[in-house]
């Protein structure tokens, strides 16, 4: 597969607003034919849940949340290594190769609730901050659905503060606190085969999900190669492979996205027991 550097403008937004639509990455097609594995891991791991949404946590509310996709559904492995995305990716950062932390599906069911703002970099062990996300709608959003929201210029702030989003308590608000200087974030509609990349200290979160459907999307989480790990601090991402504080994130949980052969994909790391995520859930966590 053929892929195209991305339009230096581009790079240069990212850059100074720590977020970025990169129009048509993908081919609607691909994403037609990758978004009912997608649907089918979400609703393998969500089988057996018979509670009506309004039983749900708050948590839940927000969204179902599958980390790791790519190792138990061999068919969205091939997206979460797209090599359009994980180009993209490294070109947006700079850096010459990115690896993955991880997957995950984020889909916000009818009625679902806004997403509260945070920065994802808090939720991780890793030390350096090139970090970033891209977040494929499998069928576009919109401001109805529960389009994503970003203060812009708030990754270069030097905020880096834990917001336990998943509780059932009203978490500390970011937005109305001065970590976010008074910016009131920007709300983007993504249409199917555009993708939204945003930086690990972006301040963002996302409207409720007004719309009849599930908003249904795929996001990708990459790091710069030779990042290394910052503290104890509990994630699948490392601890399945014992990478210790101060070593470089590097095993066959956090394989290379770029640069790698197009359709080289990695083999899914053998120990399926921590391989989803189950004990990495963010509400589980203390606060850092
Ligand atoms: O999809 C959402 O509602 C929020 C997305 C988000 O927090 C993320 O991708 O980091």
């Amino acid at each position: 597969m053929q892929t195209a550097p991305l339009d230096p403008t581009l790079i240069d937004a990212f850059g100074e607003q720590g977020f970025v639509i990169v129009p048509d990455l993908l081919d609607s097609e691909d994403l037609e034919s990758f978004a009912p594995h997608v649907d089918a891991g979400v609703a393998r791991r969500n089988a057996g849940d018979t509670r009506e949404f309004s039983k749900k946590s708050r948590y839940e509310q927000c969204f179902q949340q599958c980390i790791n996709l790519w190792e138990d559904c061999p068919e969205v492995r091939p997206l979460t290594f797209h090599p359009r995305l994980a180009r993209a990716a490294a070109e947006l950062l700079g850096v010459a190769g990115v690896r993955l932390w991880h997957d995950q599906a984020l889909y916000k069911e009818a009625g679902g609730r806004a997403t509260d703002p945070h920065q994802d970099q808090p939720y991780w062990p890793i030390r350096e901050t090139q970090t970033i996300s891209a977040w494929i709608p499998l069928a576009g959003s919109s401001l109805e659905n529960g389009a994503v929201g970003y203060v812009p210029g708030s990754h270069r702030f030097g905020v880096r503060r834990f917001v336990n989003i998943f509780g059932e308590e009203d978490p500390y608000d970011l937005l109305s606190g001065p970590e976010a200087r008074g910016i009131e974030p920007v709300f983007v509609e993504v249409p199917q085969g555009s993708v939204a990349f945003h930086h690990g200290l972006t301040i963002h979160l996302s409207k409720p999900n007004k719309s009849e459907e599930t908003r249904r999307v795929h996001t990708v989480i990459y790091f710069a190669d030779g990042c290394t790990r910052d503290s104890e601090f509990w994630h699948f991402s490392v601890d399945r492979f014992g990478i210790e504080v101060g070593e470089a994130i590097a095993s066959p949980a956090t394989p290379v996205a770029w640069p790698r052969e197009a359709g080289d994909l990695p083999d899914a790391p053998p120990d399926e027991a921590l391989a989803f995520g189950i004990r990495g859930k963010r509400d589980d966590r203390e606060e850092r």
